[in-house]
């Protein structure tokens, strides 16, 4: 049964998901999420895909999932992916996974919002400010343990590197430039030159010019 992913193309959370989906060549589909136009808070959503009212959401038949992490979990152990390392390093990939949700995602993906796709009257310096420097620092996290390492843990791609890459191929401006960290950047075309790689403007449905 083809699994659906409840996503849309601004979602870094969702392009967590969606590649790790897309890498372990499983049978999936894009369902879009007409999140900026409040479909996720919608009751009927929330009863239907998702209480927690996030993107992104996996279902497959009867099983219900969000939660990036734990979709790309799911889709490792239904698929037999490689994408969750080696399994002495199972720890070390859930480590920087979490990490990633806590420390990185959650603040790049808000600081891209707050900075792009929120009304301009909705804005907040005092918000940016923060937001910019709690991700400045998860960057200089990442750039140090990307040093003399191809991989974010052991020698080949895994949901690691997925997850902490999953807003830093956005072209829209939130304080991230790759020339400024060459071990990231060297890093991010690693991923890109995976085969089945895809931008998360590729790989889900949605736009921000689509709304404009
Ligand atoms: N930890 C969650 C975060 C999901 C998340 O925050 N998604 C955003 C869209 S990128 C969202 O749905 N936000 C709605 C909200 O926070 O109410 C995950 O990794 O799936």
């Amino acid at each position: 049964m083809t699994m659906k992913l409840y996503c849309m193309g601004e979602s870094g959370n969702a392009y967590k998901a969606a590649l790790t989906l897309e890498l372990a060549g499983a049978d999936w589909e894009p369902v879009f999420v007409d999140f900026f136009n409040g479909e996720a808070r919608k009751p009927e959503w929330r009863a239907e895909v998702n209480e927690m009212g996030e993107v992104p959401a996996l279902v497959d038949g009867d099983v219900k999932l969000s939660q990036s992490a734990v979709i790309q979990q799911y889709v490792i152990d239904q698929t037999g992916s490689p994408l969750g390392g080696k399994p002495e390093d199972k720890y070390e990939v859930m480590r920087w996974v979490l990490w990633d949700n806590n420390k990185m995602s959650s603040h790049a993906g808000p600081l891209r919002f707050q900075m792009n796709f929120l009304s301009e009257k909705h804005r907040s310096d005092a918000v940016i400010w923060f937001l910019h420097g709690r991700t400045q620092a998860a960057l200089e996290i990442l750039e140090l343990r990307l040093t003399g390492r191809d991989w974010i843990v052991g020698d080949a791609i895994t949901v690691a590197d997925i997850s902490c890459c999953s807003y830093l191929y956005y072209p829209e401006p939130f304080g991230f430039d790759r020339a400024d960290w060459p071990h990231i950047d060297a890093w991010l075309t690693r991923i890109s030159d995976t085969p089945g790689w895809k931008h998360p403007y590729d790989l889900m449905p949605g736009h921000p010019d689509d709304r404009a």
